[in-house]
């Protein structure tokens, strides 16, 4: 249902030719008329349709620093702390080098490849058990790495709290190293949900992981059916999702599917060789971008309207705490 040009010409009818940082040369879209049906129906809609569902590593934090130093995985970040014992680390990378091939095979099909990643994430948690483990060390390391986020990560949070936006932090990494470091750089707000593995404790040694176990491929929201966040999200049906793997772009699978859903994808590695597989995942691909320029783009366009709107501010002006 294309709207003609005289629909168009209607005041406050959003163009992609008028959104700067859609024209630039790196981001990519493979039906630009589906994007910019979906940004008008977005900000038409309000934040009160709004939720945002984000991958964490390499699309919270940065895929290249400008210092070049690699920012590790949020698994990478716990496996690196100094006090875990000996053998922990040598068994975790025999691990990593079994399984990771596996995850990255591009002939395996999916269905084979689910049930090596449940094994992966399980003898994970096995290792990660029966010993003593401070988090506040987690918390150190964490801290050296909250320089780490995308350009303009703070200003689009402080945008989805101030309009009362959801959102979901989904992550098949370690969740206490997510909340820890989103934490420490300030954006770990009321309406800001983390759903990951996070570690389990008995008797004050650690005992593995907390269910549900979120991998690679249950990351959306039907493992999430049920539960508080889904409540309070399911009618929310406009819904921007970002993040830098293929399988990012099913994380609102779950969703109704009346749902107006637009996928940001953040390529970095193999550009040439991947980029058919993102642009067809992603409603946009961003190549080698390291900032949050887009979203924080259609939040502002979604700010403006409401804004006209609600001239008083009496709506979503004011920092309410929406706690999740
Ligand atoms: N990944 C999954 N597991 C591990 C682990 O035990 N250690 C390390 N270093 N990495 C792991 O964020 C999800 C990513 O985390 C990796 C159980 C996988 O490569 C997965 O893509
Ligand atoms: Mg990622």
């Amino acid at each position: 249902t294309e709207l003609n040009a005289s629909q168009k010409d209607r005041v406050g009818y959003v163009r992609i030719q008028d959104i700067p940082v859609l024209n630039q040369d790196h981001c990519r879209m493979r039906d630009s008329q589906r994007v910019e049906r979906i940004i008008n129906e977005f900000v038409c809609g309000g934040p009160e349709r709004m939720q945002v569902v984000s991958d964490f590593d390499y699309t919270i934090t940065k895929q290249r620093t400008d210092d070049g130093v690699a920012v590790p995985s949020s698994f990478g970040i716990f496996n690196s702390c100094k006090s875990l014992p000996d053998n922990f680390k040598e068994e975790i990378d025999k691990l990593f080098h079994k399984y990771h091939p596996i995850e990255i095979d591009p002939h395996m099909p999916i269905s084979e490849k689910v049930q090596y990643m449940i094994e992966w994430w399980t003898q994970s948690g096995k290792l990660a058990t029966g010993f003593a483990f401070d988090l506040t060390e987690l918390d150190q390391m964490t801290s050296q790495f909250k320089h780490a986020l995308r350009d303009g990560t703070h200003e689009l949070f402080d945008a989805l709290l101030r309009l009362q936006i959801p959102v979901l932090v989904f992550s098949a990494g370690l969740g206490n190293s997510v909340v820890s470091l989103m934490e420490q750089a300030n954006i770990m707000q009321p309406n800001v949900k983390v759903v990951s593995n996070f570690l389990r404790y008995r008797d004050g040694l650690l005992d593995g992981f907390q269910e549900p176990m979120i991998h690679i491929f249950n990351k959306n929201e039907t493992v999430l059916e049920g539960g508080e966040y889904y409540e309070l999200v399911h009618t929310r049906d406009h819904i921007i999702v970002m993040g830098d793997s293929l399988g990012d772009a099913d994380m609102a699978a779950g969703v109704p599917s009346s749902s107006h859903i637009l996928k940001i994808g953040f390529l970095f590695h193999h550009v040439e060789a991947n980029m058919e597989k993102y642009m067809n995942a992603f409603d946009i691909v961003l190549v080698d971008d390291q900032t949050m320029s887009v979203p924080q783009a259609l939040l502002a366009l979604i700010d403006k309207r409401h804004q006209l709107r609600h001239p008083h501010g009496s709506n979503g002006t004011a920092p309410v705490q929406a706690q999740l």
